[in-house]
């Protein structure tokens, strides 16, 4: 498989690039690079809007990622599948168009400790517009979730639970599936950020019960400047548009516009038709690996990585959670994160160094960095072993 993905027989400073930076981005395999190219070869064209035969033929390759997409994530309909620009941009919407709708002064939205910035910021400007107030689900040690507080927290006040489903920077699975039951007893909607889940195992959002779930293109391996807004039917239906522009509309007057229905309601102006065609294609690979195979074989990778790095003293993991998935933070005892970063950079490996968009929890950590290394299904045992040797070999730099 890594032979579908030209940039990993790169080489950086001369050596074999070991990208283990894919929490960032994934890196994409030809068949996605390929069918981008194809789409701007030959299929270029605007989409549901003229009767010409291009245009036809890149509404439908577009309609049929979205069937793909949906089918992806087992969502009862292609119409609960948004197109947007990602994980960001789909936060943005719910916090607006649900949240101005629904979340008044004194209401109170639900995040957790571990929320990346983009789960975190939207609903902070929301409440500054509102009036609701923001209340943060608080982790333990090892950064999981205290429930008990949660079901504490949850109360009639309580307008909406957004929950990160992997963190980014620790690695913890959170029990989203526990969340959203004890959420729904009592009638509060969920948004579950999976920038981190649909890459790295199955996700099935009928199951989950969520009412939305967003996730980006680029970190499932797919094209950058894509990424999907799930919702469910009657919240799509009773919320208002997020932007207005073309294809959102059903009829135009200067005196008054009615919608289009959804998704197109609120898929404003041309969107990212490549990159949308290429998510069809990316769905259709990592299925051709199969996610339950790729879940199995990163926790292999996951507990070998962290025998070894846990094995090299002044090394402490930060994010130690019962349920992980391959994400390793870890601090080394004299030498700052960057310096880490920049030495390993130089033997070719590639990590994450800084607080990750989650600076606070860093400061739940009491560190101001850290460095990450994040896995994924194309990373081997061996790119480990040259990890941990290029970490010996810079504390040994600055001893
Ligand atoms: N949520 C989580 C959990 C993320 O990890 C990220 C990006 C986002 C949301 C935002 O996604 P975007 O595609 O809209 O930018 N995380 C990271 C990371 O770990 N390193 O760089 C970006």
């Amino acid at each position: 498989m890594r032979r579908d993905f030209p940039i990993l027989s790169e080489h950086v400073h001369g050596k074999p690039l070991v990208y283990l930076d894919n929490g960032a981005t994934g890196q994409k395999p030809k068949q996605v690079i390929d069918a981008i190219a194809r789409y701007y070869s030959r299929e270029n064209s605007n989409i549901h809007r003229g009767v010409h035969y291009l245009s036809a033929q890149a509404t439908i390759a577009y309609e049929n990622a979205r069937k793909k997409i949906q089918k992806l994530i087992h969502a009862p309909s292609d119409s609960e599948i948004i197109f947007l620009r990602g994980t960001t941009e789909a936060v943005n919407l719910v916090a607006q168009s649900y949240g101005r709708t629904y979340i008044q002064r004194d209401d109170e939205v639900l995040i957790s400790a571990m929320e990346h910035h983009a789960n975190i910021v939207p609903w902070q400007m929301l409440c500054e517009q509102t009036g609701a107030k923001l209340r943060v689900i608080p982790m333990n040690e090892r950064g999981e979730l205290r429930m008990d507080t949660y079901q504490t927290m949850l109360s009639e006040k309580t307008k909406i639970v957004a929950i990160v489903h992997v963190s980014n920077s620790l690695g913890t699975i959170n029990p989203v599936k526990e969340m959203i039951t004890l959420a729904h007893a009592k009638n509060i909607p969920v948004i579950v950020d999976g920038a981190q889940a649909v890459q790295h195992m199955p996700v099935d959002v009928k199951d989950l019960d969520c009412d939305f779930y967003a996730f980006s293109g680029h970190k499932m391996f797919g094209p950058t400047g894509v990424g999907i807004l799930y919702g469910k039917k009657k919240w799509l239906d009773a919320m208002p548009p997020y932007q207005g522009g073309g294809d959102m509309i059903r009829s135009v007057t200067f005196e008054k516009t009615t919608y289009n229905d959804v998704p197109h309601k609120f898929e404003a102006g041309t969107p990212h038709i490549a990159g949308g065609i290429a998510l069809g294609d990316t769905v259709d690979y990592l299925q051709g690996i199969g996610l339950e195979r790729i879940a199995a074989y990163e926790k292999v990778l996951l507990d070998y990585a962290t025998e070894k790095l846990s094995a090299v003293s002044g090394l402490h993991i930060i994010g130690t959670a019962h349920n992980k998935a391959g994400v390793i933070s870890f601090i080394l005892d004299g030498v700052h994160p960057h310096d880490v970063g920049t030495m390993l950079d130089q033997e070719g490996i590639a990590i994450r160094t800084g607080h990750h968009c989650k600076q606070p929890v860093m400061q739940f950590f009491k560190v101001p960095a850290t460095s990450l290394v994040s896995l994924a299904f194309y990373n081997t045992h061996d790119e480990i072993d040259t990890l941990v040797k290029a970490i010996h070999k810079t504390m040994e730099m600055f001893r």
